[in-house]
């Protein structure tokens, strides 16, 4: 590729064939469970139960699922790239760093990660968590909660995200429906910036026409295509 700084943003399609639920599609998880219950500090305050019963069932579900060619493609392309490289996913699973990713930032937190409202310390959680669960820094009881970031919070690794993509001359957007900032606006920062933006994706997404190229197929095809 003659690019000399790309920046690769992810989201629940790259999994899909993993067998991750996406969110939005027609079986996806905001078609089971209401948003506002599980997916925002205002849910987690009124039932926290609930909550955590979502997060266990998710992070179970997740174990033993294993990365698809998608993520080995775009792990492939980071091992063999000189240039500046930054995958940045949405996702909460561990899928890109399980293909071998590392110039990675999990911009919506991570399923095995915890985090203590008490101390504001994380530690690694890979089982189930309740309104019980101590911290293992601070020893509180009962302040844990599951390291995603929910409607109303702010995505992490903000400041390192805008500026890859301030200096950015390809921006890929793989697997996400363009519904949700600010992820959804990286494509124009992108643009201001001069770079080339293409969308990998099964079908337009809803900022489709934000895209200077775009390959439509399931992603263990058009990424491994587009990268090779
Ligand atoms: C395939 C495929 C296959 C399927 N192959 N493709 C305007 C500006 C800024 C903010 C807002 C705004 N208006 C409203 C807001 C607030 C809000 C927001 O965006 N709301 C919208 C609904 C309008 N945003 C926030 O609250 C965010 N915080 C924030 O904005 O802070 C202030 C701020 C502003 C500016 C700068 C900095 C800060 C936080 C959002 C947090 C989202 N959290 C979730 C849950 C995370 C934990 C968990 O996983 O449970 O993140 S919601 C959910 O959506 C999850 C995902 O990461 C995210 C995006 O979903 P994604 O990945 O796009 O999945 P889907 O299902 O939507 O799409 C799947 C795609 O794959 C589809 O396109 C399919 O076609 C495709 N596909 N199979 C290839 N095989």
């Amino acid at each position: 590729m003659s690019f000399d700084r790309i920046v690769i943003l992810t989201g629940a399609g790259i999994s899909a064939e993993s067998g991750v639920d996406t969110f939005r599609d027609r079986n996806g998880i905001w078609s089971k469970v209401d948003y506002r219950d599980v997916a925002t500090p205002e849910g987690f305050a009124r039932n926290p139960r609930k909550v955590h019963a979502f997060y266990n069932e998710r992070r179970r579900r997740l174990r033993g699922i294993r990365p698809n060619a998608a993520h080995e493609a775009l792990a492939r392309l980071e091992a063999a790239y000189g240039g500046s490289y930054l995958l940045v996913t949405q996702n909460i699973d561990g899928l890109h760093e399980g293909a071998g990713s590392r110039r990675l930032l999990h911009m919506h937190g991570e399923v095995n990660s915890a985090l203590c409202e008490a101390c504001g310390k994380r530690s690694r959680w890979s089982g189930d968590m309740s309104i019980n669960s101590q911290c293992p820094h601070c020893q509180t009881t009962g302040r844990m909660r599951v390291d995603v970031v929910w409607f109303g919070e702010m995505p992490y690794h903000m400041d390192r995200i805008e500026a890859a993509i301030a200096t950015c001359d390809l921006f890929v957007s793989i697997g996400t429906s363009g519904n949700v900032y600010p992820a959804a606006g990286f494509v124009e920062q992108a643009r201001l910036a001069g770079a080339h933006t293409v969308e990998l994706n099964l079908e337009p997404s809803e900022g489709f026409s934000s895209f200077e190229e775009a390959l439509y197929g399931r992603a263990t095809e058009v990424v491994p295509a587009f990268v090779s």
